[in-house]
Parts: C-alpha cells; structure tokens; sequence
C-alpha cells in the first residue's frame, strides 16, 4: 500500500473493515484487542451501515438494546461469546447478566445513530418505537443514577465510562482511589498493543479497584453514584447526552410517543444547567468537575469542544472555546488532539493523553456544524480524513504527524470515514 492512498481505496477498505468485524448481529471494535460488543463503538457502526446495508444498522442497535439492565442502563460491554483475549472479562465484572456484561455505560450516541438512521427512513414502526423506548429509558436512568443532583450534569464512576479511558483530568481523581488488596491479574492489551501507547499498570490497578467497588455494591447502581469513591462530572458525556436528548425527542414526535418527547422537556433544562456547572473560569472551558472534591480538571480536552453539541453556549464562552481551538489548530497538523498539546500532561502518542481519535472529531464536527461554525467543522473533516488517507483506518493517531497508532482495522474509524466519504 503507498503512503498516500486514493479516497477511493480508502472507501473499499472501510467496507472491507466493517464487514470483517461484523460478527452477525453486533460488530467489534477490532479483532484481538477488543472481541466484544462495546456501546458507544457499536451506535458508530450503526453509522457506517447505513451506507452499506441500513438494516444491518438497525440491528446492531438492537442487539445492543437486548442487553439493556432492567434499571435501563446499556452497559459499555456486551460479553456475547466467551473470549479469553481480553481483560477484564465477564467472571472480573461478576454482574451475573444474561448475556454477560459490564457494569457500567459508556457515553449515549445510541439516540444520535438513532435518529439518523430513522431520518434516512431506515427504520419506522413498531421496530423503530421498540428503539425509541430502550433509548428513553437509558436516558432516564442517566439521570437517576449519573446525575449529580446539586449541580445537574453528567457524571462517570469509572474512567471507562467517559468512553475517553486516561485523559489526564482523570488523574486527580482515579488518585484517590487505593487500589491495595485487589486480586491479581494479568492484563491482555499489552499481547495486542506498545506499551507505551496505552494507560499505565497503576492506572490499570486503580481501574481494577472501580470494578471491585462495583462488585461490593452488587452492581446497584444508586449506590455507586453515591458512595463510589470516583465520581467526576465529564462534559463528553454530559454534551453527548444533551444532543441525545434532542434526537431522542424528535424520534418519539415521529413515532408518536408523546410522553417520551414531555420527559425529555423535563429533563434538559436540568442538564443544561449541569454543563454550564461544568465550565471552568481558570481554563476558560468545559472541564471534568470532581463531584467528591468540587475540583475542576486542569485542562482543555476534546471533550471541551463537545459542549457545542449541547447547542447552548453562550456568545462569550464560543468565543474562549473558539480561540482554544485556534490556539491548538495552530500547532497541531492535525485537529483535534484529545489533550492540550501545551499541558505538561500532553503526550502524543498515548491513548487519550493527546492523540486524535476519529469518532470524537465526528462529533465535535457535528457540534460546530449545528451551531453554524463551517469553517471550523470543516476543518476537523478535513484533518479526519487527512489522517485515514495518510496513516489508514487505526484506532487513533498522532495530533503532530499523523502517525497511526493503537489498534489496526478500527470499526469505528472506517464507519466515521464512509460517513463523511458518502456525504454524511
Ligand atoms: C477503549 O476502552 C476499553 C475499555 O472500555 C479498553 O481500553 O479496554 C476506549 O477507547 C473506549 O472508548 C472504546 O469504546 C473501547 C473499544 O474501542 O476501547
């Protein structure tokens, strides 16, 4: 393959990747380092199949759905098949669900795929309102069991449920989490992927001592809103939700469900005022907020750039969130990187320290483009596709010089692409 590859092989190999990680009903991220169904990877296939067979993409939300926990929550992980390759797997998780899973969420673009495919005609009827109601009631479980209640946003119970593992504003937190007496394990990403591309052995540990934590509480998940020793506010999570709220809303208008659209009325006002709880005068943007401590992260994200997916930012925090973009856009090749190159945190090579990741750009570039910022929403496609054209169809790529970096073959990488190659 020659460093620079035409768009359309390019779009070729996305329908190759798609159709090699399709697994009948659901898809994996990648094969080998991650053999399961995970939620927020599987609402971005939904994404990539409605170009190539819609259907399908109906179908992965739904075998996702039939894994909803009867107090609403999709779980992060659906643990279809037995697959030694990963760690941790369903016995480290102990939920006793049927199918296994996890016992956490991971952030809701399942309403956002959602509506997409409905708006393309995709879906409708019984089918379509059976969808609509498996996500109202996730929704509403955020706001039961995510929502911190004094300030209304969004928060995580572990750094896997931001969907954005180690950035580094999770460090603050995750510290205060002991990790002493945990069972031992053995950890597998390491068989797949450098070292020094993912999160460290002690984050890991501390990762493990969550999983603990929800074990002790039985998996209930009230009680670990309230006693989990991490629980931090995420703007990624909280924009997300917001912008799922909307479609979701818009969704129930077309399907009829009228009491489904009134909760979401209920609600957004609320989680409204949860994302301006968490913008940080010292940063001059969206932050993590710690709810333990009432700590705000130490720097801009790319999760920061997602509160314009909430579509209500004032005049004068679009412009301090506009001039951090400009500031990074002008160092950076290739935006959006995922942590502040100038933090002393940056590191451009590791996970979420600062790489650039595909899907995450798809939704910042979704926020700029509802809040009418072309140029800048097109900027970040133009990046996104610079790196696939360059580097190919990996997990996440360097901000500096594009190199691909993580996992080969990525679902949802080919799914952002032949989004944006077919027109979105
Ligand atoms: C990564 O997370 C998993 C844990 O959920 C892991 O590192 O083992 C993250 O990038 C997450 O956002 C993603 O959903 C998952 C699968 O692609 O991998």
């Amino acid at each position: 393959m020659s460093a620079m590859t035409s768009a359309q092989d390019r779009d070729q190999e996305a329908t190759a990747i798609l159709s090699a990680n399709d697994r009948g009903s659901f898809s994996v991220p990648t094969k080998g380092l991650y053999p399961f169904q995970w939620n927020w990877d599987s609402a971005f296939a939904a994404l990539g199949y409605i170009h190539l067979a819609p259907q399908r993409a109906v179908t992965e939300l739904e075998t996702l759905a039939a894994a909803q926990w009867p107090d609403g929550m999709i779980p992060h992980i659906v643990f279809h098949r037995p697959d030694p390759g990963y760690f941790p797997g369903p016995e480290v998780w102990g939920t006793g669900t049927t199918p296994p899973t996890s016992g956490i969420t991971q952030p809701p673009v399942f309403a956002i795929a959602l509506a997409r495919i409905a708006e393309r005609g995709h879906a409708g009827g019984e089918r379509l309102a059976r969808l609509v109601s498996a996500a109202d009631r996730w929704h509403r479980w955020f706001f039961a069991a995510r929502r911190d209640e004094a300030t209304g946003a969004i928060g995580v119970v572990h750094p896997w449920e931001s969907g954005r593992d180690n950035m580094p504003d999770w460090d603050g937190p995750l510290a205060a989490v002991s990790a002493e007496g945990i069972k031992p394990f053995v950890r597998r990403d390491l068989g797949h992927v450098d070292a020094a591309l993912r999160p460290t052995q002690e984050q890991y540990e501390r990762y493990v001592a969550l999983v603990e934590f929800g074990q002790k509480v039985g998996w209930d998940q009230i009680r670990l809103r309230n006693e989990c020793p991490f629980f931090v506010g995420d703007p990624g999570m909280t924009a997300i939700l917001i912008r799922a709220e909307r479609d979701l809303k818009r969704l129930a208008a077309s399907t009829g469900q009228a009491d489904i659209a009134a909760g979401v009325d209920e609600r957004l006002p609320v989680l409204l005022d949860g994302m301006n709880a968490l913008w940080s005068d010292v940063i001059g943007a969206y932050t993590t907020l710690d709810f333990r401590t009432g700590n705000h992260g130490d720097g801009v994200s790319s999760a920061s750039f997602l509160g314009f997916l909430a579509e209500a930012v004032s005049r004068e925090k679009a412009a301090a969130l506009n001039a951090h973009f400009d500031r990074l856009a002008a160092r950076c090749r290739f935006m959006v990187p995922s942590y502040d190159l100038e933090s002393p945190a940056f590191d451009e090579k590791r996970y979420w320290r600062g790489p650039v990741w595909l899907v995450v750009n798809w939704l910042i570039a979704m926020g700029f483009e509802t809040s009418g910022d072309t140029a800048r929403a097109e900027r970040v496609r133009a990046d996104s596709r610079a790196l696939v054209e360059k580097g190919g169809f990996y997990e996440y790529f360097s901000p500096l010089d594009g190199a691909p970096l993580g996992g080969g073959d990525f679902t949802w990488t080919a799914a952002a692409w032949l989004d944006w190659a077919r027109g979105g």
